[in-house]
């Protein structure tokens, strides 16, 4: 590890726009909860691998809790108040989730953030998210807050058009990332999740994006 990575690791956050910054390990004392609440969460309306407007079937595995749950199939992208395969409303967001997303936006400076909306990612390992831009909730104000869980990743920050140049952020077991403002609607993706084992999470990286749909 060099010198100015090991650096970055020790600070408590590392600034990647005006409005986007990486609280490193801040989810950290919460992960057992986290983890709980997925597996009822999970019980509830199991990971599934959406079908794009295109056909295409994503490789990430999503479920979702909260109010709203973004979902996919050949007639676009939306989002709905049941699991359209269960016909069941999605689980509450747990009060751990409300509790950490309101926490990382306050030290990010977002006063008051309550998210209706949790996506939950699955990346097995060689996973990959291709580049794209979150427009689909209606409240374009409000951050957005993610929690990375399990195998580490390299997250792709991008710029307003997809031709953009893109950086590289990594992101580690723990790490919260709220992007907020202008730097909302940047292009973004995520690099095939290198094989691996994770002490705690397994053969397997966890992403919960906390949003404000309505
Ligand atoms: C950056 N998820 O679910 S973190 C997604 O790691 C998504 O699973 C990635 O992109 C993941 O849509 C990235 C969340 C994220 C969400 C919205 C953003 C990052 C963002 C909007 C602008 C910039
Ligand atoms: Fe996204």
């Amino acid at each position: 590890m060099n010198d100015l990575f090991a650096a970055q690791q020790r600070e408590t956050c590392t600034q990647l726009a005006a409005q986007a910054c990486v609280l490193h390990g801040f989810a950290l004392p919460v992960v057992g909860a986290l983890l709980a609440d997925i597996r009822t969460i999970q019980a509830s309306a199991p990971f599934r691998h959406l079908v794009t407007p295109g056909g295409h079937v994503m490789q990430v595995a999503m479920t979702n809790c909260g109010t709203y749950g973004w979902c996919s199939d050949r007639r676009g992208y939306r989002y709905d108040r049941v699991d359209p395969q269960t016909g069941n409303p999605w689980l509450p967001l747990p009060p751990t989730f409300l509790q950490l997303a309101a926490d990382a936006a306050r030290e990010a400076g977002f006063e008051d953030y309550v998210p209706d909306a949790c996506l939950i990612n699955r990346y097995a390992p060689g996973t990959r998210l291709s580049l794209h831009q979150d427009r689909d909730e209606h409240d374009r104000s409000s951050p957005i807050v993610s929690v990375s869980l399990g195998l580490p990743a390299t997250f792709l920050f991008g710029g307003f058009e997809r031709g953009d140049k893109t950086v590289r952020v990594p992101l580690q077991h723990g790490d919260v990332v709220v992007w907020g403002g202008g730097d909302r609607m940047r292009f973004h993706g995520v690099l095939p999740v290198k094989p691996g084992r994770h002490d705690v999470v397994g053969e397997q990286r966890l992403n919960l994006t906390f949003r404000k749909v309505r």
